[in-house]
């Protein structure tokens, strides 16, 4: 009873902050919503689904490169390697990763599901029963949640960062974040990140505007959520998805368009929206392994080497924390 109380309360208390993130973004002048809203169960859904999608090379790619680098990329960290991951999910791709590596002293899992995190956490002890599995739940841009990893003890930490996640963030918030990271490595420790390159922005923006409307349903989604959760009447067929790249930011940025002028309420408010203008809704930077290799410095790391894909579309950067 006192378990069910407690959720009941942290339930009420996420959708208070969810509410006060959707009415703080759509009162701005230039409306724009959160993308970490986006996942959802729905929205994990879709997002696995664009992933396995031909026009969304980025998962694909990046698997190829563990794939044919794997044994070299373990070799960089040496034996007894303790793997941490911030934002794992359903930990896919480390599996791989641990298989090859020397003895690794044990994985590190960090997500704000804790039911995702129990499902995989079985499923590695299940096929790496030697690996030990120490699950954290929380926010990893927070230092909160590294805290509790401290009890851990090890004689090498790498963090794996995959995914291209770090290009969700703005610029001055990836270098905070790469801080955060090398704040809780010592020196000589690794961190092991994906990035994807800028491209030629035909192929970029197929990536985002997949041929099966993948990408579409996941962003249009959003509105759904907050009809859903915070009782509000959206009416999802007055707006369209579009996705662009910016080529001065280098960032495919994800809008929702207005079609039509028309008002929707959250909770007692109000909101006008008129013809044309849009909700902000993601922003998936690109970088060039110069510019990366750049913001690894400025954050506290020096880059040690990279791998690439035969097309070179996508980077894993090897960084060592100074
Ligand atoms: C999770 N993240 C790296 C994806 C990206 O490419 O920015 C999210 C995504 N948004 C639309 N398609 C995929």
């Amino acid at each position: 009873m006192k378990a069910a109380v407690s959720s009941v309360i942290e339930n009420q208390l996420q959708n208070n902050e969810f509410l006060g993130d959707v009415l703080e973004g759509l009162g701005r002048k230039r409306k724009t919503l959160p993308c970490k809203y986006l996942y959802d169960e729905v929205g994990s859904r879709l997002f696995e689904e664009i992933c396995d999608s031909q026009d969304y090379y980025l998962t694909r790619n990046e698997a190829d490169i563990f794939t044919t680098y794997r044994d070299e990329i373990a070799q960089k960290f040496g034996p007894e390697t303790l793997l941490i991951e911030p934002g794992a999910g359903n930990c896919e791709k480390v599996e791989e990763l641990l298989d090859a590596m020397d003895s690794p002293r044990g994985y590190c899992p960090i997500d704000i599901s804790p039911e995702i995190l129990l499902e995989a956490e079985k499923r590695i002890k299940k096929s790496l029963p030697e690996v030990q599995v120490w699950s954290e739940v929380g926010d990893f841009s927070q230092s909160e949640v590294w805290n509790k990893l401290i009890h851990v003890s090890s004689r090498k930490k790498v963090i794996f960062f995959p995914g291209s996640t770090i290009g969700n963030f703005e610029p001055l918030e990836a270098e905070r974040l790469l801080k955060l990271f090398a704040s809780n490595l010592g020196a000589g420790d690794g961190l092991l990140i994906g990035t994807d390159l800028v491209k030629d922005s035909v192929i970029l923006e197929r990536a985002y505007n997949d041929s099966d409307h993948v990408t579409e349903r996941f962003n249009l989604n959003l509105l759904q959520r907050i009809n859903v959760e915070l009782g509000a009447n959206f009416d999802l067929s007055l707006f369209a998805h579009r996705a662009f790249y910016h080529p001065l930011r280098q960032r495919v940025e994800m809008h929702l368009v207005c079609l039509k002028n028309h008002s929707i309420s959250i909770a007692d408010t109000c909101i006008d929206f008129t013809e044309g203008e849009t909700i902000h809704t993601e922003n998936s930077h690109k970088y060039s392994i110069a510019g990366f290799k750049s913001l690894l410095t400025r954050s506290g790391f020096e880059s040690v080497c990279f791998w690439q894909d035969p097309a070179k579309t996508y980077v894993i950067h090897y960084a060592q924390a100074i």
